[in-house]
């Protein structure tokens, strides 16, 4: 008894003794199971200190995490790699594949993760299927336009870049992906395909070209390509193939929109190159021309009202010398100053001509 009382590991004296106690009373036949997962000596091998971190003996289930939800292309298996805690234990999903990874069709699949000694945890992930449409769409905007031909990226560089769509706090209604957080490794990205801005693509009606059938959050990279928040090919979701008017929005832009229709579909979609002066676009006057033979998306709009007038210079006015993620900053260099009140001065009267 003194041994166990000079023990340095005081905490595991009151399991020591549960774990004695059930051995008497259940007896050789019933003991062993618990004898092996009782105690901390075992279940320190499965629980997780990063996580609780004050707890000796969280318990002896590892830790997992998936999500709940797959939503994957209709015809396109999903790839479900969960992640887990310890690492070295076993995945066995209920249709029989052992392996950490699966890739399946729509369903629903539980599995439970092993590890030793004999410590477990189960979950469920489901797998939807919906319909989507690829869209490639190229697109300049005036103000971080460098006529090297490629778009500044300081707001992302300075660390003032948002790591969520912004619209949807400006009143922007998407039809999917409100919320859409961008990808860290994509956000990290420092080369000329880096990331410029969050902007909003929608498809229309062409015989209704203010009918909106699909609104989601898009990212700019550098180039004027428009990509998914994961830095991949954007996807339309429940579109089913067909054609489209297609439009680009900013929040400090003059959007603009096609003026024909593009045909897409789940593998492939016609080039919408907004950066070409060969493009015809929706309204009168809808782009600018930028140094270079490029064209793009006329910037001043500071207040997000789709026309560039007196209140756009009052908001950078009232905003002069402020650094961050803002409206009024029209050129998007990180600050609201002069240069950005020139540029809203240049584009008074303009107006946004994608139908409302
Ligand atoms: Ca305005
Ligand atoms: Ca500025």
């Amino acid at each position: 008894m003194n041994q166990l009382y000079n023990s340095p590991s005081h905490l595991l004296r009151p399991l020591y003794a549960v774990v004695l106690t059930l051995a008497l009373v259940l007896g050789s036949g019933l003991s062993a199971p618990v004898l092996a997962q009782g105690g901390c000596a075992s279940c320190e091998i499965c629980k997780d200190p990063t996580r609780i971190p004050d707890d000796p003996c969280y318990g002896n289930d590892p830790v997992t995490e998936v999500p709940q939800q797959v939503i994957t292309p209709r015809g396109r298996p999903a790839v479900i790699t969960p992640s887990s805690y310890p690492t070295q234990g076993q995945y066995i999903w209920d249709h029989g594949a052992t392996t950490d990874s699966i890739t399946v069709g729509p369903g629903t699949y539980p599995f439970t993760y092993h590890t030793s000694p004999g410590c477990s945890t189960s979950d469920t992930v489901t797998v939807i299927e919906v319909d989507v449409v690829q869209v490639a769409v190229n697109v300049f905007l005036e103000g971080p336009y460098n006529p090297s031909g490629l778009m500044n990226d300081d707001l992302r560089a300075s660390g003032l870049l948002s790591p969520t769509e912004p619209y949807t706090a400006l009143g922007h209604a998407f039809t999917a992906h409100a919320g859409a957080a961008m990808d860290p490794a994509f956000m990290g990205d420092n080369t000329f395909t880096a990331p410029v801005d969050w902007v909003v693509v929608e498809l229309r009606d062409p015989f209704a070209p203010n009918i909106i059938i699909a609104s989601q959050p898009a990212v700019l990279r550098r180039t004027g390509e428009v990509v998914g928040p994961d830095g991949q090919m954007l996807l339309m979701e429940n579109v089913l193939a067909g054609q489209y008017l297609v439009a680009v929005l900013h929040r400090n832009h003059l959007g603009i929109m096609t003026n024909f229709p593009v045909m897409m579909s789940p593998n492939s979609a016609d080039p919408v190159n907004f950066n070409s002066f060969t493009t015809p676009t929706f309204g009168i006057n809808a782009q600018k021309p930028l140094p270079g033979g490029q064209m793009g998306l006329a910037t001043g709009d500071a207040n997000f009202s789709h026309s560039i007038d007196a209140g756009d210079r009052s908001a950078a006015w009232n905003k002069r010398n402020d650094q961050g993620y803002l409206l009024q900053d029209v050129n998007m260099d990180g600050v609201v100053n002069a240069a950005d009140r020139s540029l809203i001065w240049n584009n008074r009267n303009r107006t946004q001509q994608v139908p409302n």
